[in-house]
């Protein structure tokens, strides 16, 4: 069965809603970023870059979650367009625009916005910025098409999902209004029996919720670089 090591944040999350959309059976395997658990010999056997989400599928290991929803689409056949040259160009670059460009620009605009200590206007008003910018391509495709593929439900709107959850953290409590059709995916994926399980994972565990100083030691340990400076 496959080991999935989860922490209930955006990129694990995408993984657990695929694994529920398809019903395929899952040992869920928490990993408690705040405490640190990520850094952890074992775990990083599995992910060397210590995060989350990773799996072990048998034998085989796989990290960085839309990674993960490749390999589990070409494995279980399920939520992929038509396998045509053409689909499977759109699908793989907008995989790589969530990836590269949503992810760790969203990361990021949260990190200085929320837990980076002052002075931080360049990097709030650059993450911000990027962040703002990649969502509104999202949106822009979204005016035109029920999904990011098309007509059909795939694993890019499973990708979308996990970071569209958390938009208003990332990019304010008004930015909805800007952004009505990434909404309405969120809602009508929101309604889905699977995202619910997924969402109610995290409650099987009790992870650590707040962000404390021994929290920041583990989630962004550059700042010991600082702190042995005198900063
Ligand atoms: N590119 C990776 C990013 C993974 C990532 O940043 N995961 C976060 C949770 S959403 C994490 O584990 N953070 C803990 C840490 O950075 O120590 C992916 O898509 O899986």
């Amino acid at each position: 069965m496959i080991k999935f090591y989860f922490h209930p944040s955006p990129n694990p999350l995408k993984i657990a809603l695929y694994l529920e959309e398809t019903g395929t059976p899952y040992e869920l395997i928490p990993v408690d970023t705040r405490k640190g658990e990520q850094h952890s010999e074992a775990f990083k056997l599995v992910n060397p870059n210590a995060k989350t989400p990773a799996m072990l599928d048998g034998d085989i290991r796989v990290f960085d979650s839309n990674a993960m929803l490749i390999y589990l689409a070409e494995k279980i056949g399920q939520f992929v367009p038509a396998n045509t040259p053409e689909n499977k160009a759109e699908m793989y670059s907008w995989l790589m625009f969530v990836a590269t460009g949503i992810g760790p620009y969203c990361g990021q605009a949260v990190h200085f916005k929320h837990f980076a200590p002052e002075p931080k206007e360049y990097a709030v008003n650059r993450y911000d910025f990027e962040a703002w910018r990649h969502w509104l391509l999202i949106n822009d495709r979204l005016a035109h098409q029920p999904y990011m593929m098309g007509n059909e439900y795939s694993i890019v709107d499973m990708s979308v999902w996990g970071w569209a959850r958390v938009v208003p953290f990332v990019l304010g409590p008004d930015a909805w209004q800007k952004l009505p059709h990434v909404k309405r995916l969120l809602d009508e994926i929101n309604l889905r029996p699977a995202a619910q399980r997924a969402e109610a994972l995290k409650t099987q565990f009790t992870f650590k919720t707040e962000v404390d100083a021994d929290a920041r030691k583990m989630l962004f340990p550059s700042n010991e670089r600082l702190e042995s400076k005198g900063a």
